[in-house]
């Protein structure tokens, strides 16, 4: 089958590239010349697993270019920003790539959106504009891979497909079966849609859940790990882990998409309480310091991966600086950052306290008798319950654990 996609990003291109696998012949398209010349000389994310060997087995066999190609099926993997203001779904994107396939689109054609969008985008929006005049078929198959994970979960993840009608379902589920090697579930598309933000909900109001949890532990005197770890041993429960907040350009925005209906309650709450969480972790670090320079170790949205989207080391150096802290951020993995980051020796030289942000693998190791030569004051706030805590009291810190109130 010919098989265009549209948008080399960090869903589309690895699905261009099961596809080629898989026998296709697949087009990757992109308006970004860059993002392109990139994809060709294999440059890609060197530090998801996979993904390099991914590119050199199938980029060979595809074809690159800014605009869609005649195609039997197209599919759309553009991101679906979120307008801060308004709170609002930004599908500028989804309507600007579905507009370009009107120059090549034909009768029989399937069109695929997989980006991440309110409920009816694809009934509503999408297909309206594809099938003005023709007989084309659309479905919405939501993506569900975990940055980190990706080429794994991108063939063994169970998937969703909803068509607009049962032709186009059918036509989409065999156009997925070609390299998903697990259940197909079959729907149709707003089903489909809520699906996908329900999911991210679910986790983002657990983990404010957890969070809130965590905020009790410390002001009533008790281990949050500890009681989630209990709790979880109920075979019915899974609370989420507290930390300094949420990051990452799914979950804290795709809720959002949810909460545009106008009849969602817990959703905005349950932002509110996570995006709250990086000043929290202030109030941790004034009870050692209200003066001085802070490092803070992590800029990525979560371990081991390269994103640092929304992440929440972003706001929490903001108003550490705002309330007159200097800050220095170190990562060994952040590539998107916004703001400075410096390398590990320089942000922990001098620092009157260091906050753990992001529990990178690489942190397991730090030599903490090293770092107590180096800073000015021997303080730790831990909002990951990572670090060895006897490895820190070896070497003469004073430490907290976000929600150790014991
Ligand atoms: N986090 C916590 N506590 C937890 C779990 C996560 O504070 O218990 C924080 C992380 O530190 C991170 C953020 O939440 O800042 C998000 O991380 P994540 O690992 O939960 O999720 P993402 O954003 O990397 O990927 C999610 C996934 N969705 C679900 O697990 C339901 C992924 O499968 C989706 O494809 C992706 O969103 C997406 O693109 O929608």
């Amino acid at each position: 089958m010919r098989v265009c996609v549209l948008g080399m990003g960090y869903i589309g291109f690895p699905t261009a590239c099961f596809l080629a696998k898989a026998g296709h012949d697949v087009t990757g398209v992109d308006i970004s010349e860059k993002a392109l010349e990139r994809i060709k000389a294999l440059d890609v994310d060197a530090e998801e697993p996979g993904l390099k060997a991914l590119a050199e087995e199938a980029v060979p066999q595809m074809h690159f270019g800014t605009k869609p190609v005649p195609a039997d099926a197209f599919i759309i993997a553009v991101p679906t920003p979120f307008d801060k203001e308004t709170k609002e779904a930004d599908l500028s994107y989804v309507k600007a790539a579905t507009e370009s396939l009107l120059p090549v689109i034909e009768d029989g054609n399937l069109v695929v959106l997989e980006s991440t969008s309110p409920p009816g985008t694809t009934r509503d929006i999408v297909a309206p504009i594809v099938r003005e005049g023709k007989q084309v078929l659309v479905a919405y198959v939501p993506e569900k891979v975990i940055p980190g994970a990706i080429c794994s979960e991108m063939v063994s993840n169970e998937r969703v497909v909803g068509g607009v009608d049962d032709e186009s379902t059918e036509a989409a589920v065999k156009l997925y079966e070609s390299f998903v090697k697990s259940k197909i579930h079959k729907t149709d598309s707003v089903v489909a849609e809520a699906a996908k933000l329900m999911e991210n909900a679910y986790r983002d109001t657990n983990i404010a859940l957890a969070n809130e949890f965590a905020r009790i532990a410390e002001n009533t005197g008790f281990n949050v790990w500890e009681a989630i770890r209990l709790a979880n041993t109920h075979p019915r429960v899974n609370v989420h882990t507290p930390g300094p907040g949420v990051g990452g350009h799914c979950i804290p925005i795709d809720p959002w998409f949810l909460a545009e209906s106008g009849h969602a309650k817990l959703i905005p709450v349950s932002r509110e309480i996570n995006d709250s969480m990086p000043a929290y972790v202030v109030d941790l670090v004034k009870v050692f310091v209200d003066k001085g320079k802070i490092a803070i170790l992590g800029a990525t949205y979560k371990p081991d991966v390269t994103d640092a989207r929304e992440s929440p080391t972003k706001p929490l150096a903001d108003i550490l600086e705002e309330d007159g802290f200097e800050v220095a951020v170190t990562d060994p993995h952040a590539l998107n950052y916004e703001g400075n980051l410096v390398p590990f020796d320089d942000a922990v030289a001098g620092a009157s306290c260091i906050i753990l942000v992001v529990n990178h693998k690489a942190y397991a190791e730090l030599d903490w008798h090293e770092i107590a030569k180096k800073v000015r004051n021997h303080f730790v706030v831990d909002t990951r319950n990572f670090f060895d805590q006897r490895a820190l009291i070896g070497a003469g810190f004073e430490y907290s654990v976000l929600g150790k109130g014991d």
